[in-house]
């Protein structure tokens, strides 16, 4: 049995895309190093102006093998984040790729039972669900509240799509999920992109299974969500039927 520490083991790795989350990063890694031993991390930062790359480039030295670091130029935003992340993570060879946003929204305790249900479940994705059974959001605001109950009808109502949290992004992949899926198709960034990585697994017929999570609102620093990000999903959502009928999503088309 091969350990945390232990370099060649890839099986686990969470993809992290930060922009100013100094303060986030920095108490969200010891934990993860701490409570999820088995974890790679990897961190996408966006040339943060507050240094989160520096927070995260000091954390390395104790953690050579399990904590990386992409750099990239400037603020490029989250789907393009991802996208270099995963393609990181299948070049590496991960059998599981996770997403997680760094302002501990996500716990650490849900973390472990998604880890859980890839590992020893019958699922090709695994969505931290805020709408099943049992899941919940702590601390947000009305506004939120119904955008994003909004967001998720309004896909459900496009796509067809059985899922009940579509904008999730928290979310872990098996790899031959993110080997079939075109990633260089994928031409959305917000909550748009979470929405397009769903659909284009389910399209192709992977098992998506929800397991429900507590969202917990940010504490530190502050929230990237703006109106573009809206406005790029209402109009991105129909695009989504049409970049399907177009066989966009076929994995013969990567
Ligand atoms: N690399 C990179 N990371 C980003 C970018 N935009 C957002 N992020 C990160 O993506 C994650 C999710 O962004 P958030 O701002 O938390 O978005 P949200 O969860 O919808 O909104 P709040 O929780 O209200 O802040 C966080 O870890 C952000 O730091 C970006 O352009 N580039
Ligand atoms: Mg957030």
């Amino acid at each position: 049995m091969s350990t945390g520490n232990d370099q060649n083991n890839k099986e686990l790795l969470i993809v992290i895309p930060t922009y100013n989350e100094r303060e986030n990063i920095s108490g969200l890694l010891p934990e993860l190093m701490e409570r999820v031993p088995d974890a790679h991390v990897l961190v996408v930062d966006d040339n943060s102006p507050d240094g989160t790359a520096q927070v995260v480039k000091e954390f390395q030295t104790k953690y050579p093998q399990r904590v990386f670091l992409i750099e990239r130029e400037g603020k490029l935003g989250l789907g393009t984040a991802y996208i270099t992340g995963f393609k990181w993570a299948l070049n590496q060879g991960y059998e599981f790729i996770g997403e997680m946003d760094a302002d501990f929204s996500h716990r650490i305790e849900d973390l472990l039972n998604l880890i859980d249900t890839i590992k020893n479940g019958n699922a090709d994705v695994v969505v931290g669900s805020r709408y099943v059974k049992g899941g919940k959001t702590v601390n947000w605001t009305m506004d939120r509240k119904i955008l994003s109950r909004g967001a998720s009808l309004y896909v459900r109502f496009w796509t067809c799509m059985p899922i009940k949290d579509p904008t999730a992004g928290f979310v872990i992949y098996k790899r031959k999920v993110l080997e079939t899926i075109p990633l260089d198709k994928i031409s959305f960034s917000g909550y748009a992109f979470q929405i397009e990585m769903k659909f284009a697994a389910w399209v192709q017929g992977y098992k998506i299974v929800e397991v429900p999570i507590t969202f917990v609102d940010r504490i530190e620093g502050s929230s990237k969500m703006n109106k573009k990000i809206v406005f790029e999903a209402i109009k991105g959502v129909p695009l989504l039927v049409w970049k399907r009928l177009k066989g966009i999503y076929s994995s013969t088309n990567r």
